[in-house]
């Protein structure tokens, strides 16, 4: 009787279990990258690093995959050597009790692929001083929206994102983990007149993959034949990556991602937004949106 009481009481547990919220300079953020803020601050980038940021649901593990494959020759068999969150750091996380991005990238050889998703603000400065080449990956704020709902329903280590209409209103102010999608977007925008980052779009990669892998390999100094782009464009399919378990997050388990609410690959389109917005949540939407994009100079595409 006792055994199964603790089982139910440790079932109930697991099932609402979400890790705490902090916040670093009013950006809110996980609790324990809060605890070690300092050794995230003070991060060694190497010249050799390369960087993918992003907000977060922007397309990060794709375009991951998508330079880890550059950077591999095309080789699918090397780049199936381990997970995507295994290969590539993502330096603010710590997922206690494993070890943290930092330690866990300080381990690495050269040259690593590392991962985050903070705000410019926010940055490690030794990225700067070191020049390291950042990718930034953004997508509309729309379909980044949907899509951070449904990652905060099955991710643990973030707080639970209530219901679509409450979750609308927190997106909109900015009150979601790494913040306000503006001000990332903008911020990483304004970055990239002063540093070595290639500001890519979501919704440019789904239109025409084979023309922003130019982009990239000409920012990462590199050339591929046609017949290995072909390959990366294969390998890094939605369709692909679904079913590629280390691509899929299948490696972690329900009690820290339950893909049973909704898998990490889930609709990988543009658009994607119109099945969840009300009209008036639009008609809201889009006048916040005029006000706090007015003169950034930046534009996205909410369809194509
Ligand atoms: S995370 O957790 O922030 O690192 O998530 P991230 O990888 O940035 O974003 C996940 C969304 O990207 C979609 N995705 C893709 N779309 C198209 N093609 C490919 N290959 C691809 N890979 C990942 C993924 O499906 C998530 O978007 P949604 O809209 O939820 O489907």
């Amino acid at each position: 009787m006792a055994y199964e009481r603790n089982a139910d009481l440790m079932k109930d547990f697991i099932e609402t279990y979400r890790a705490q919220m902090g916040q670093v300079e009013g950006i809110p953020l996980p609790e324990s990258t809060c605890e070690i803020w300092d050794q995230i601050h003070n991060f060694q980038a190497r010249e050799d690093d390369i960087l993918i940021a992003t907000y977060p649901k922007a397309g990060t593990t794709w375009v991951q995959e998508i330079v880890d494959l550059m950077l591999l020759e095309g080789d699918v068999k090397k780049s199936m050597r381990a997970p995507c969150f295994v290969k590539v750091p993502f330096i603010e996380f710590n997922p206690k009790p494993m070890k943290s991005g930092v330690a866990y990238a300080n381990t690495m050889e050269s040259p690593r692929l590392l991962k985050t998703h903070l705000p410019i603000q926010l940055m490690p400065p030794s990225f700067w001083d070191k020049n390291v080449k950042v990718v930034y990956l953004a997508r509309n704020a729309k379909d980044c929206m949907v899509s951070y709902f449904y990652f905060q329903r099955i991710n643990k280590a973030l707080p639970d994102p209530g219901t679509w209409d409450e979750y609308f209103s927190k997106f909109l102010a900015g009150d979601v983990p790494w913040g306000s999608w503006f001000d990332h977007v903008i911020g990483w925008w304004k970055a990239k007149y002063n540093h070595e980052i290639l500001y890519m779009f979501y919704e440019d990669l789904i239109e025409d993959p084979i023309r922003e892998y130019r982009k990239l390999l000409k920012f990462l100094g590199k050339e591929l034949s046609d017949e290995v782009l072909e390959k990366i464009r294969h390998h890094t399919s939605f369709q692909a990556m679904k079913e590629n378990p280390m691509t899929n997050y299948s490696a972690l388990p329900a009690a820290v991602l339950d893909q049973s609410i909704s898998p990490f690959m889930r609709k990988g389109k543009v658009g994607d937004w119109k099945n969840h917005f009300l009209v008036a949540q639009n008609i809201v939407f889009d006048e916040e949106y005029k006000k706090r994009m007015a003169g950034s100079g930046l534009s996205f595409r909410t369809q194509l």
